[in-house]
């Protein structure tokens, strides 16, 4: 099997980075790292060394090129179909494909307002209507997972799956901004936050010097 590689944004805020990053780490993948400091000037001719999109995240395997996060997950999940990406169950899976979507393309207010920054702690920032409107969606998203196909496991499918992966930015974001959470939701944050993988992209989010000043309060 050729190798793979990840090109990957900060850790401490990109969100998307995180996505393929955590997917990959939980179901046991060996690949390589590389990583392009965001938002400088040449960040964006960096990235287009390896995609046309200038964006990360980009996985690199043999002489294919996969960007864009929920892309490169399921070219994941082609390639190794003995993993469990998805859950086996039909109904389970067109509903967690369903609400990674939704989060692939929705909830503007909260991604602007609530920008992910691991390391900084902003209690009651960016908390607007409209972004309480995304987090109430949020919040009925991960109940009916967590009440429909979680019975085997706690994450929002029951084991993990790519849509685990897909909101653990946002579990990181309810985290800076303490975001106030029914008990349901906040126990699925715990579980999110429990993981030595998530616990390793923190850490090491802590030790980058690099800031973003649009992402800081
Ligand atoms: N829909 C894309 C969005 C990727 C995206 O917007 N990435 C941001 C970082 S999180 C980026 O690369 N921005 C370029 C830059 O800051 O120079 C995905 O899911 O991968």
């Amino acid at each position: 099997m050729t190798a793979l590689t990840l090109v990957i944004g900060n850790k401490n805020y990109s969100s998307w980075s995180l996505r393929p990053w955590l997917a990959m780490k939980q179901l046991g993948l060996q690949f390589h790292e590389t990583q392009i400091i965001l938002g400088s000037t040449e960040s964006a001719d960096q990235i287009r060394q390896y995609s046309p999109s200038a964006k990360v995240p980009v996985l690199l395997h043999d002489h294919q090129i996969v960007w864009d996060s929920l892309a490169i997950c399921e070219y994941l999940a082609e390639l190794f179909p003995s993993l469990h990406w998805w859950p086996s169950n039909q109904t389970a899976r067109a509903f967690a494909r369903s609400i990674s979507a939704e989060m692939h393309s929705g909830f503007l207010n909260l991604r602007q307002n609530m920008p992910m920054n691991c390391r900084a702690k902003y209690p009651g920032k960016g908390l607007t209507p409209s972004v309480q409107q995304d987090i109430d969606r949020i919040m009925a998203i991960w109940q009916e997972a967590r009440q429909k196909f979680g019975f085997d496991g706690s994450f929002l499918l029951g084991q993990f799956t790519i849509a685990d992966a897909f909101f653990a930015p946002v579990v990181l974001r309810f985290v800076t901004y303490d975001v106030q959470l029914n008990a349901v939701c906040q126990s699925y944050v715990d579980t999110i936050l429990a993981l030595p993988t998530v616990q390793e992209w923190i850490a090491a989010a802590k030790n980058e010097e690099a800031v973003i000043p649009q992402y800081e309060f």
